[in-house]
């Protein structure tokens, strides 16, 4: 069995909608994950021991949703050496561009690598994620390649007007 090596994790499960598209592509490509609820605000003390177990649980990154107030990534950033992967969920008032704010204006020293907001940014961090495990493993590299091959197809399969 593989050993976990992503978190993803969200402020609530209101997040799911926008955070599947990450476990999706985790899944599609046989990484080993686990996704779960972890508020920064209804739960702080779980996410910080989340933060804190996180290396020592052998997760090479954690990809943290939320929408409004979105202080779960940076926070979980504040508290694990792990590289943290923030999206932006859209938010009900604002769209999510609180929620981007929230999450991309981190201060110097305490780095949140921050996505597009909504299913495409969710979608890539879970891509970037398998990148960063492809460097070390030719497998999953390979995989990517097909991955992106396959897309390029896609987009030249493309005709318009749109069917
Ligand atoms: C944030 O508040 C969550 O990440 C979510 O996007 C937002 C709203 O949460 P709910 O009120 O829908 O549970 O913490």
């Amino acid at each position: 069995m593989t050993s976990l090596q992503i978190g993803v994790v969200m402020g609530s499960s209101s997040d799911w909608d926008t955070m599947q598209h990450a476990v999706e592509i985790l899944s599609q490509f046989g990484i080993a994950y686990e996704a779960q609820v972890v508020s920064a605000h209804r739960m702080p003390d779980d996410m910080f021991a989340y933060a804190e177990a996180a290396a020592g649980r052998g997760l090479q990154a954690i990809i943290a949703g939320a929408g409004g107030a979105a202080h779960l990534p940076g926070m979980l950033a504040a508290k694990t050496p792990v590289p943290v992967l923030g999206v932006p969920v859209p938010s009900r008032h604002l769209q999510g561009v609180d929620s981007l704010h929230s999450i991309v204006q981190m201060p110097k020293g305490v780095p949140v690598a921050t996505f597009a907001i909504g299913a495409a940014g969710a979608a890539n961090a879970a891509l970037f994620a398998v990148a960063m495990l492809a460097n070390h493993n030719p497998a999953l590299r390979e995989q990517l390649r097909v991955f992106r091959k396959a897309q390029t197809e896609a987009a030249r399969a493309m005709r318009l007007p749109p069917e």
